[in-house]
């Protein structure tokens, strides 16, 4: 198989999604970072939207993370996602629910009011409420999705989970799990995985801070 090449921006968490399934499966990949604040122009021509992830195949090219991991879980195994076509079908609802997380979690991060910021917060509380219900009982001390095995869903859910604790590490206010023990454990079990905790550069906890404060956010200026 052609070696993939991975297009991503350190902070991306949907980039770390697709990382995270490279890192579970084993595959050999390059991973090549760019500046989404200045994009290079062999980046615009393969990247339709101008977004990462992309991933190259050759003279292919994917984008959007959720149809990577697709192609990544069809092309290498493990595969993480359910065989039985309604429990597939499931597990990509929820991917589109943590994509819808995540895009709250950026917006909690960047509002410059605190009204904004606080709404943010009230969103993302009620998704959990949702999510809470949804999840099963854990019968051990670990946690997945659909209980004890990792799938292609919880890759998509693991980076909202792993900035909540580079926001709480900093500031326990924003530590949002504390009426939820499920998703508690869920994310204790994702972010104690190999896979998770390699699917960024060591300096992403700290440029993560930087990047929210430098965007001038209520968030940024109680880091
Ligand atoms: N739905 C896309 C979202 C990707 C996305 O929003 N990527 C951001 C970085 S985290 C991006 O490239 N933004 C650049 C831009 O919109 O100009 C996916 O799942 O791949």
């Amino acid at each position: 198989m052609t070696k993939p090449l991975l297009v991503s921006f350190k902070l991306c968490p949907y980039v770390q999604r697709s990382v995270i399934n490279l890192l579970e499966k084993k595959v050999d990949y390059d991973i090549k970072y760019i500046d989404l604040a200045k994009k290079p122009d062999w980046f615009l021509k393969i990247s339709p939207f101008g977004r990462v992830p992309v991933l190259q195949i050759g003279d292919d090219v994917i984008f959007e993370s959720a149809v990577i991991n697709e192609y990544l879980d069809e092309t290498n195994e493990p595969t993480l996602h359910p065989k039985d076509p309604i429990q597939k079908a499931k597990h990509r609802s929820w991917t589109e629910f943590a994509s819808a997380l995540l895009a709250d979690q950026y917006g909690w991060t960047m509002t410059k009011e605190k009204s904004d910021s606080d709404k943010k917060r009230e969103e993302i509380l009620s998704k959990f409420k949702i999510l809470e219900a949804g999840l099963p009982s854990p019968t051990g001390s670990t946690l997945f999705f659909a209980g004890s095995r990792m799938h292609l869903v919880d890759t998509a859910f693991a980076p909202f989970f792993m900035r909540m604790q580079f926001l709480s590490d900093h500031n326990p206010e924003f530590y949002l799990l504390g009426d939820f023990p499920k998703i508690q454990k869920w994310s204790e079990t994702l972010l104690s995985l190999p896979s998770v905790k390699n699917s960024v550069l060591p300096e992403v906890p700290v440029e993560y801070l930087e990047f929210i404060k430098a965007h001038h956010s209520w968030m940024g200026g109680i880091l």
